[in-house]
């Protein structure tokens, strides 16, 4: 059985200090965040960056001390949001693309998201493709609905990203596709030969779609950027839900992905840093 690639998305663009004391806000809370998540078993680290009273930020000054803070503390695969927070340019979503994160996300196209939009035009997709190859940055696409993996083969066809590619279906984000096991089903019968695959269920649904993924054989996404609770009414923090479904996944016989592995499956070069596209 291939190694689990555990993702943590450890902290996001939506929830506030105010709605769970596990936020980490501070680079130095997202390196001790990275080292305590890497002994529970994630091998990623998806990675946005506050202020210290929570507000979002793309400083690149910001960025930078996180990135440092993690690789000071952990081995993880730094994978840079490309999505930022509502309302932020292109500008801003791409500027921490030059300090050369190992990953980048791509969102495939615009979705609602809640009451608001978030917008992936084709302008927006390609420009952050095109700064992502210029910084060596490989992307991860995040599919929110079954349209984006139809935008992504366009992309492909333009010569702006490469297939087989690693996929993230973002499941049950209100204005996207609804996180059910069919629905995952159906995407992953859509990949391109060769992708690799993970999902990050939104809320409640993060552990059942882990669960899907693990009988799947894909990878999974958990952290508080998509779920801030263990059960009902308990909070949790972000090396509980890798440890947990770490721990499913030892049930099964499944290995975990050392970083070092999901380097080796993901096709990154091996230590902090990437191969040029
Ligand atoms: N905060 C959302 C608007 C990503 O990181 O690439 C977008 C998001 C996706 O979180
Ligand atoms: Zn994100």
């Amino acid at each position: 059985m291939q190694p689990l690639i555990v993702t943590v998305a450890a902290v996001g663009a939506e929830v506030s200090p105010e709605q769970t004391p596990h936020l980490p806000l501070t680079p130095q809370q997202l390196g001790e965040t990275a080292a305590r998540c890497q002994a529970a078993g994630a091998s990623i680290i998806h990675v946005h960056c506050r202020k210290d009273d929570g507000a979002n930020t793309s400083d690149v000054e910001r960025f930078a001390q996180a990135l440092e803070a993690i690789r000071a503390r952990s081995d993880l695969i730094v994978q840079f949001t490309t999505g930022g927070a509502i309302g932020m340019s292109v500008e801003e979503r791409a500027a921490p693309l030059r300090l050369r994160p190992e990953m980048a996300t791509l969102t495939c196209g615009t979705v609602n998201f809640g009451d608001d939009v978030f917008e992936n035009s084709f302008p927006i997709m390609r420009r952050l493709l095109h700064e992502m190859q210029r910084y060596g940055v490989v992307p991860e696409l995040e599919i929110f609905d079954a349209g984006h993996l139809v935008n992504a083969k366009r992309l492909e066809r333009e010569g702006l990203l490469k297939f087989p590619a690693h996929v993230d279906f973002v499941l049950g984000v209100p204005g996207g596709l609804d996180a059910s096991v069919r629905n995952l089903a159906h995407l992953v019968d859509a990949l391109p030969n060769g992708c690799t695959w993970s999902v990050a269920g939104i809320g409640r649904e993060q552990l059942p779609m882990a669960l899907a993924a693990l009988a799947m054989e894909g990878h999974v996404r958990v952290g508080l950027e998509d779920n801030i609770y263990y059960a009902k009414g308990r909070f949790a923090s972000n090396e509980e839900l890798v440890a947990r479904v770490a721990r499913v996944a030892s049930e099964l016989g499944r290995p975990i992905a050392t970083p070092a592995e999901a380097r080796s499956l993901l096709g990154l070069k091996p230590g902090n840093t990437r191969a040029a596209p």
